[in-house]
């Protein structure tokens, strides 16, 4: 998961870009980059880290020009290299510089095309090189030396017509303008608005309405599956459906606990999901356990709150904040003869022992994934004195990989691959485990004031939205994840071995 964001302003745009990217860090802290325009000159400083520690001073002061893009990016297996951060850059037509959130479920066929027939050159492993480079052929074969609007928009549709997965775009046309764009099944989430200024309208293209809000930008809409938005550097803003068969189909995982609370996304609010979430989760208790003996919920700070807190007032429970989390974790060093070890849950984490002793406690988290954090989490609240420990899921259980930009571990790591609730409650030591039913999710998400009928639930049903994605690819994904992540654990073991020669 990444987040991007584009701006074209009536002044320096930098520092709302910088801005903007801390508002959409949440979405990624691997690496972060800004590249703007002036003169037709591109201004571009990107690398690993924070936004906070990417860009000093003397960066900024580079960053010059009305009209620029940004990207924070989070860690997937085998993409932590400075060389793949965002955003990408090609020559020509033009000079594009793009950034990507998403992934690219047939980046494999569209590399032999680009290399065989378009004659370009990919110099990463990234498939937003790949999209980047179709993007640009597509504009390329225009043949023009201004492009219009027409021709950005046929150059989505070309996008559309060779690129499967989920993909949410920005891309700047040097000297032109922004045009943003989102996958015909509109998986990844991206919105755009505008500002009023003493100098003219401004306008902002992000993958979350919270970037808007804070900038003082009011958010317009979302892009609707497949469409495009193109705001030139004067100032226009053009938009157009360029997808055959536009289906909406996002993400429900964003509602679970990717995106801020404080988003709208294809007009839903996250704050009300997770309310909803919570309040479907009494609901199944109430049917399962009408006599349960709850005596408090107790949430799994951050994301879990919201749910966990509506859940209590439904089923008449005390609501306790029962742990208390580190806000300022620090780094781990990696110590001359000692393996990388990750920080404990108890770092980051702290149980208020009288809110535990003697009860029967109701813990919520968001979801289980690999489910390492909640059976640590299960340990404490038992060594803080509870008496039985139950835990709630806000989530349906996470069973199959995620192909369309989510970082989710390959499905032997996922605790409840091919495992019963029974067996899942056994291995993390919870007493009572209960899930939130699939359909209760797609309701919480979908049935509130703005309906939507579909969703990308593939991690928790296995149902591929693109309909490419079978058996072998999953393998294979699996297969480059594997080798990916030996090959960090080779780099680290090496760093380890020169520190001890
Ligand atoms: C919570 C994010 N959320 C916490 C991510 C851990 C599952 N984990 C998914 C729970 S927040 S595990 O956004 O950081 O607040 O139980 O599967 O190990």
């Amino acid at each position: 998961m990444c987040g991007i964001v584009g701006i074209v302003g009536k002044s320096n745009v930098n520092q709302s870009l910088y801005d903007a990217l801390t508002v959409l860090q949440h979405r990624g802290q691997d690496a972060a980059g800004i590249v703007t325009s002036h003169g037709g000159r591109l201004f571009l400083r990107k690398d690993n880290g924070l936004v906070r520690d990417v860009f000093q001073q003397r960066h900024m002061q580079r960053l010059v020009g009305q009209i620029g893009i940004g990207h924070v990016r989070y860690p997937t297996a085998g993409s932590s290299s400075s060389a793949e951060a965002q955003p990408f850059y090609v020559n020509s037509p033009y000079g594009i510089t793009l950034a990507h959130n998403g992934n690219l479920t047939n980046v494999e066929q569209l590399s032999r095309e680009i290399y065989e027939s378009d004659l370009r050159h990919v110099n990463t492993n990234s498939d937003s090189e790949v999209l980047l480079n179709v993007f640009a052929h597509e504009l390329a074969v225009r043949g023009k030396l201004q492009p219009t609007e027409e021709d950005v928009f046929a150059a989505v549709a070309g996008v559309h017509a060779r690129c499967k997965g989920g993909y949410a775009v920005v891309a700047m046309i040097t000297g032109y303008g922004i045009v943003g764009f989102r996958d015909p099944h509109a998986i990844r989430p991206i919105v755009f608005g505008h500002r009023h200024t003493d100098n003219g309208v401004e306008y902002m293209i992000a993958s979350e309405s919270v970037a808007l809000d804070v900038l003082g930008f009011t958010l317009i809409r979302d892009l609707a599956p497949g469409e495009a938005v193109y705001i030139t550097e004067d100032g226009h803003l053009h938009t157009r459906q360029c997808a055959e068969h536009p289906q909406l189909s996002p993400c429900i995982f964003e509602h679970v606990y990717l995106a801020r609370p404080d988003s709208l996304m294809d007009g839903v609010s996250v704050y009300k999901a997770r309310l909803r979430m919570g309040e479907k989760l009494a609901e199944k208790i109430q049917r399962e356990r009408p006599d349960h003996d709850i005596d408090v919920v107790i949430p799994i700070p951050d994301t879990s709150r919201t749910s966990a807190l509506e859940l209590a007032n439904h089923l008449g429970v005390k609501f306790r904040e029962g742990f208390v989390k580190n806000r300022y974790i620090g780094r781990t060093f990696i110590m001359p003869g000692q393996a990388a070890r990750k920080k404990s849950v108890r770092q980051k984490l702290n149980a208020i022992e009288l809110e535990f002793r003697g009860k029967n406690v109701m813990l919520v988290d968001d979801s289980i994934v690999r489910g390492t954090t909640c059976k640590q989490i299960i340990q404490m609240a038992r060594e803080a004195g509870a008496k039985n420990v139950y835990f709630c899921s806000a989530a349906p259980a996470v069973r199959y990989p995620n192909v369309y930009g989510i970082d989710m571990p390959s499905p032997h790591e996922l605790i409840a691959h091919g495992r019963s609730t029974e067996q899942v409650a056994e291995l993390i030591g919870a007493d009572w485990l209960v899930y939130q039913d699939l359909e209760d999710l797609k309701d919480a998400v979908g049935g509130g004031k703005v309906k939507i009928e579909h969703f990308d639930c593939a991690v928790f049903d296995g149902q591929y939205v693109t309909g490419d994605v079978n058996e072998a690819y999953l393998n294979k994904i699996e297969q480059a994840r594997n080798d990916a992540s030996k090959a960090t654990a080779e780099a680290v073991s090496a760093i380890i071995d020169l520190h001890n020669d």
